[in-house]
């Protein structure tokens, strides 16, 4: 576990982390667990499920024993991206947080991503596997993701003239106003993307933190490469020329 002191809960406004999930019955509750170890007690948990396992069970279990967690099921499941809508829409927090329940990233580096925010040194923090200083355990990035990623990084830093080295990242942070402010369109894993670089077009300061990112333990991945690489190169094209 990397020794990261907990967010302090004094001074610290309102967080509310997002978790969407899909079938993901083997690690939401490892997952939740380790959220909320981390978290100070006025924060909230939101996890939006779109699946049809034994995820919401879980959940419903664990929001008896930690009321910070809230179940919301989206019974529409539309993609990643509908399901964060549907999170921030229900979101009271004046920061938020966003963190895959497959524990790909690990819920202890949260407060990393926090910090710039609560000190005012950034308005969108992205939790990257890239940078150096990310720690990529065995079996987490695959040659082929990896590239997609790579490619997808460079195709957003260029089109929006700000380096970022993960704009897919599965894990972020920002402030309330940056998505009272930009309007988020995207339903499915263009989502993502769609966040920092809208951030970036409309001013606010986005910057990139390294986070250790591990293999999927069960699940699985809802990402297919090839189809979602160009559906994403496509959507980042269409935001830039403002037809998204
Ligand atoms: N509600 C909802 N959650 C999703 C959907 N697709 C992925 N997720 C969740 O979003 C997170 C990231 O998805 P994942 O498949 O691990 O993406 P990858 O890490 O890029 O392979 C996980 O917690 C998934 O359960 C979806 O269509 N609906
Ligand atoms: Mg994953």
């Amino acid at each position: 576990m990397p020794d990261i002191a907990p967010v302090p809960s004094s001074a610290t406004p309102l967080v509310t982390v997002i978790i969407t999930t899909l079938n993901e019955e083997s690690a939401i509750e490892n997952c939740l667990r380790r959220v909320v170890a981390v978290l100070p007690a006025d924060a909230e948990v939101l996890v939006v499920d779109g699946g049809s396992d034994r995820t919401g069970e879980i959940v419903q279990r664990l929001s008896e024993e930690f009321p910070m967690i809230r179940y919301i099921k989206n019974e529409n499941d539309r993609g990643k991206g509908h399901a964060v809508h549907v999170g921030l829409a229900a979101a009271l927090g004046s920061l938020l947080l966003q963190i895959d329940a497959d524990l790909q990233f690990l819920p202890e580096e949260m407060p990393r991503l926090l910090e710039p925010l609560t000190s005012d040194q950034a308005d969108l923090v992205l939790g990257s596997r890239f940078l150096r200083g990310a720690k990529r355990l065995p079996g987490s990035t695959p040659p082929l993701r990896t590239f997609g990623n790579w490619l997808t990084s460079w195709y957003a830093s260029l089109l929006f003239f700000h380096r970022m080295t993960d704009v897919l990242a599965g894990m972020k942070a920002w402030r309330r106003q940056v998505n009272e402010t930009i309007s988020l369109t995207c339903e499915t894993c263009s989502y993502d993307a769609e966040l920092p670089v809208k951030a970036v077009a409309a001013g606010f300061r986005v910057i990139d933190v390294p986070v250790t990112t591990d293999a999927r333990r069960g699940g699985v991945s809802a990402i297919r490469v090839f189809r979602d690489g160009r559906r994403i190169l496509w959507d980042l094209t269409c935001f830039r020329l403002g037809m998204k």
